[in-house]
């Protein structure tokens, strides 16, 4: 079998060897990261119909993708916490035994990748030179995913050196095997520091660093090592008077965190600028000034397609203008791509995501509602110059949001870190097709961190609550919802670069600069201190969008019980006796007349 390994590292090489051993592929390639190694692989993608070139006039170092259409998203009911015993891995995860789930999977890979190439994958999550980063190592057979790794972290030679002798790195196996839904699983063993997938060459299954090892077994890394992996974008504001702040905020998958991190203020709010650290995930630990300084571990964006404009996010439009690749959106045959959602009407006649003839009228999609980009940071014009810092940013706001058409206000302050974390840890979020087979309507997603938490999340809560010991100058926490709706069912809140407005309120009093009407659930903007300038919206709509109503909020806090009753005994009582207070003030202050 053909090689070409480019490291002494005995614990690396033995456990590629061994892997391959087992997946017998004819083939060995080690990723350098290098420019002519994309050139390469790219070419090899097109000549394999892997990707097909866009127009390269319109779209240079742009690809097309379709993947097989029974694999268009996570699948949270595939995807395992593989810990010696199930209560490490808690109510909310699917849990296979360890030695099981090996076999299991083992069989599967057996001569999985006969006839084919297996690419080694190392990468970094986190700048190259930080305290922060984590070395990862993904074996795969999909020369796709290959290239999406290229473009999502600091992938190749960079990682090796990093590397060096040490045997600290997470080992990730994967392949696409047969793409049978019956045979695919993604499985995580937090103790071996291992990821296991099969069966899925789709995003957060396949791209091994991202939700796999930059969440699930980061989280548990953080737990044990005091630090926090969070599914959150970090965003940088620079006001007219030249003050910079960053924010991180956690929001569930395709609902917009993309967007806020390239948020565009409107025209009032003149001389302000927003800037991007990261959009997805967010790494935080203790540092100077006892602030909470967070990295964004990736190097790319993974954005949904689908809504994405020069008007919502032209920020996100500049990033994808050349060497993205276009996952599961339409075409045209001269290799132009649509989707609904785009600046441009749909042409009389498209290819949809699944290659079918496509009218335009049709009532099918073209393009499929979690059709993605991958995009290198690097072409984003609002990166922050701190993207890349070793040290990250210091964070003076949390913000959690959720995609809620009731209850949630617009923006809501708690009361203190206890309260922000039984906030945080009781978000509900309307579903969306950033996971397959998921029953429409509300599900509780703690910190937007439901599939991504790595073991028991009555310990990850308990995490978050001894956080606030470790952190002298903590960031202020914040609830935010952009997604509220009218009696008439349509969304009331113009959002996109309107949340420039919530933004600024949240950090006026992060930096504890303006003042707030208490109500029993929290703090909310005084019509004094909230900017509606140039804003097009009622008054009447804009305070239904900002209401808490305490009917909504009783009925809310009633529904929470079964969730806290399903995480059992490692359920913080902090937390549970928040919900009982919060409970007796709300009716309480429904009975004052
Ligand atoms: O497919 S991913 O998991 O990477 C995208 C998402 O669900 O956030
Ligand atoms: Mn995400």
């Amino acid at each position: 079998m053909s090689t070409n390994a480019p490291t002494k590292n005995a614990a690396l090489l033995g456990w590629v060897d061994e892997m391959a051993k087992l997946a017998k592929p004819d083939r060995i390639h080690w990723c350098d990261g290098s420019e002519a190694e994309k050139k390469s692989l790219l070419e090899q993608a097109v000549a394999q119909k892997v990707l097909i070139p866009l127009d390269q006039k319109k779209w240079p170092g742009c690809y097309f993708h379709h993947s097989n259409v029974n694999d268009v998203a996570r699948v949270e009911h595939l995807t395992f916490i593989c810990t010696p015993t199930k209560e490490q891995a808690g109510p909310t995860n699917n849990w296979m035994e360890p030695k099981e789930a090996y076999r299991k999977l083992g069989a599967i890979y057996d001569g999985a990748m006969k006839g084919r190439t297996m690419y080694v994958v190392p990468y970094i999550m986190g700048p190259a030179d930080s305290p922060f980063s984590k070395v990862g190592i993904e074996l795969t057979d999909s020369i796709y995913v290959a290239l999406n790794m290229g473009i999502m972290t600091r992938m190749g030679k960079v990682a090796l050196d990093r590397l060096g002798t040490s045997t600290e790195f997470n080992r990730g196996m994967h392949s696409v095997a047969d793409s049978s839904p019956d045979r695919r699983f993604i499985c995580h063993f937090p103790q071996d520091n291992t990821i296991w997938s099969v069966g899925s060459g789709y995003g957060g299954n396949a791209l091994l660093g991202k939700k796999c090892l930059a969440l699930r077994i980061a989280s548990y890394l953080a737990k044990n090592e005091g630090w926090l992996a969070e599914h959150m974008l970090i965003l940088e504001a620079e006001s007219p008077e030249g003050e910079v702040s960053y924010v991180a905020a956690a929001f569930p998958s395709a609902c917009g965190k993309t967007n806020f991190a390239m948020l565009i203020p409107p025209k009032t709010f003149d001389g302000w600028s927003i800037r991007t650290v990261g959009d997805d995930i967010a790494w935080m630990r203790v540092g100077d000034g006892g602030q909470l300084w967070a990295v964004n571990p990736e190097a790319g964006y993974f954005g949904v397609v689908p809504g994405t404009n020069y008007k919502t996010n032209p920020n996100a439009m500049k990033s994808i203008e050349r060497d993205t690749l276009f996952t599961n959106v339409a075409r045209t045959a001269d290799g132009d791509v649509w989707w609904e959602g785009k600046d441009n009407e749909a042409p009389a006649e498209l290819i949809d995501w699944k290659g079918a003839p496509w009218k335009k009228g049709s009532t099918d999609k073209a393009a499929h509602p979690n059709s993605r980009f991958t995009a290198p940071m690097a072409n984003n014009p609002a990166l922050s110059r701190f993207a890349h810092d070793p040290k990250g940013v210091p964070i003076s706001a949390l913000i959690f949001g959720g995609r809620r058409s009731t209850t949630m206000p617009l923006v809501l302050q708690s009361f203190n870190w206890t309260h922000g974390v039984y906030l945080a840890s009781t978000m509900g979020s309307e579903t969306t097709a950033a996971a397959q087979g998921l029953k429409e309507g509300v599900r509780r997603d703690p910190m937007a961190m439901l599939p991504f938490i790595g073991y028991d999340a009555g310990s990850y809560f308990q995490h978050w609550l001894d956080m606030q010991s470790r952190i002298p100058n903590p960031p202020k926490m914040f609830m935010v919802n952009w997604f509220r709706k009218g009696a008439d069912g349509k969304f009331i809140w113009p959002g996109y670069g309107e949340n420039m407005r919530a933004l600024k309120w949240i950090l006026d009093r992060s930096h504890n600069r303006v003042g707030a009407q208490e109500t029993v659930v929290g703090y909310v903007p005084r019509a004094q201190d909230f900017n509606t300038n140039g804003l097009d919206i009622k008054a009447e709509a804009l305070a239904t969008a900002m209401k808490v109503d305490l009917a909504e909020w009783q009925e809310e806090i009633e529904s929470q019980k079964e969730w806290f009753d399903k995480l059992g005994p490692t359920l913080p009582r902090p937390l549970s006796l928040q919900r009982e207070l919060l409970l007796e003030r709300v009716k309480a202050a429904r009975n004052v007349k």
